[in-house]
């Protein structure tokens, strides 16, 4: 269902732009007499707002038809000149005939054109309207097209009157969910090769034992990568937190009992190809022996959009409960959060804001985010 909101000086006007738009299968929901937004609009003199809506199918259906019109006309158009063509080449027309097929390929070409322009008005219902200001906003912001759909949508079937930008926010706002619960027991961080986790690790790890005074321990099962344990047991060494590594199931499962005592255990993992099942199901049963609900998926904003879907997929069998977004300040646009989060369909628990430990780390609040995705504020 499309429903959108027309301001006009009088019905025709509405009934005219709203058939031009949603077509004339659209209905008229309300209609009401409101004034200009803004000081002017004080003054000025009421104007109609219509609230229409149509149906997606009906419209789809439309279109289809509009296509097959298309395609009736060409193919008259094609029998029609091939008759003609007959005829002149019947009376040695050679030459009117190749100006005649000259014609039938451009006229096919127009029309795969405009079978090209209503397939994309099909996909996205704002097409044929142009690209609103709020649009073009949200996609300067590196949201994607799902993304903006679903706040566009969102905006449209608000009913009150401030101005799409206090809507924008909010909706926006309201799409950003944020964990706030204090870390548990045990805390396992899941994500590709290079995102942050080892790194992260070290950051909560530090701010706990440094500042919260907490009793921490570390645990690595990242024993694939040179470099990656000696790297997590330089930041232990550091911070004099008891560190192990693990290699089997048995490992964790002692490990975890000798580890009993802490506040918290922080456990570092391998990056994993998310596409790779098996390895997948492996790094699973390790964190099954952990029994924690506090997984947080380690991924960076900087991640291309098409990657973002296999990732927050490949990762779910490993049921995490929360997202952390790393590498904020690799980037002046962070509609890639919400891309994220929307993806994943999960809450934000903490995100990282550049390579010094333990400081570049923070948990922030949705309205936070909300700026941060709708480029009013930006991560130095
Ligand atoms: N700019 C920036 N770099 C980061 C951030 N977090 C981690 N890194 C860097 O990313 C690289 C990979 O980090 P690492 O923790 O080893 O990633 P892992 O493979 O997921 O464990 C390292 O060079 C880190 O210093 C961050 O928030 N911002
Ligand atoms: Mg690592």
């Amino acid at each position: 269902m499309v429903i959108k909101k027309y301001r006009a000086n009088n019905m025709n006007e509405a009934i005219t732009r709203i058939k031009y738009e949603l077509g004339s299968e659209a209905v008229i929901i309300s209609q009401r007499k409101v004034r200009k937004k803004g000081i002017v609009g004080f003054f000025s003199k009421k104007i109609l707002e219509v609230t229409a809506a149509v149906d997606n199918k009906k419209r789809e259906e439309n279109m289809n038809y509009g296509v097959r019109t298309l395609k009736k006309i060409v193919d008259n158009g094609l029998k029609n000149n091939q008759q003609e063509d007959k005829k002149k080449d019947a009376v040695g027309g050679a030459y009117e005939s190749s100006l005649v097929n000259k014609n039938n390929d451009e006229l096919i070409k127009e029309v795969q054109q405009m079978k090209g322009m209503l397939t994309k008005m099909m996909n996205n219902p704002c097409v044929n309207v142009g690209k609103s200001e709020l649009q073009v906003k949200l996609e300067n912001s590196d949201l994607n097209e799902k993304v903006i759909k679903k706040i566009l949508g969102n905006i449209n079937i608000m009913e009150d009157d401030r101005k799409d930008e206090e809507k924008l926010k909010e909706v926006v706002q309201n799409m950003v969910k944020v964990d706030n619960r204090k870390l548990s027991h045990a805390v396992v961080l899941i994500g590709p090769t290079g995102v942050g986790k080892t790194t992260t690790i070290a950051k909560l790890a530090g701010r706990m034992a440094l500042v919260e005074k907490r009793k921490i321990g570390l645990i690595t099962i990242d024993t694939y990568r040179i470099g990656a344990v000696e790297q997590l047991r330089t930041y232990a060494d550091i911070m004099n937190i008891p560190f192990k590594v693990v290699f089997t199931m048995k490992d964790m499962e002692k490990t975890l009992r000798e580890m009993d005592s802490c506040d918290t255990i922080l456990i570092d993992t391998t990056g994993r190809n998310s596409k790779n099942k098996m390895q997948i199901s492996e790094l699973r049963a390790f964190i099954d022996k952990v029994r924690t609900d506090n997984i947080h998926l380690v991924i960076s904003c900087t991640t291309k959009n098409k990657d973002i879907d296999a990732i927050v997929e490949g990762y779910k069998q490993l049921n995490y409960s929360d997202v952390i977004i790393t590498k904020l300040d690799e980037t002046c646009t962070y509609g890639s959060v919400l891309n994220i989060l929307q993806a994943a369909k999960k809450p934000i628990s903490f995100v990282t804001t550049g390579q010094n430990v333990p400081e570049d780390i923070k948990s922030m609040s949705s309205e936070e985010l909300a700026k941060l995705v709708l480029g009013e504020d930006i991560i130095c």
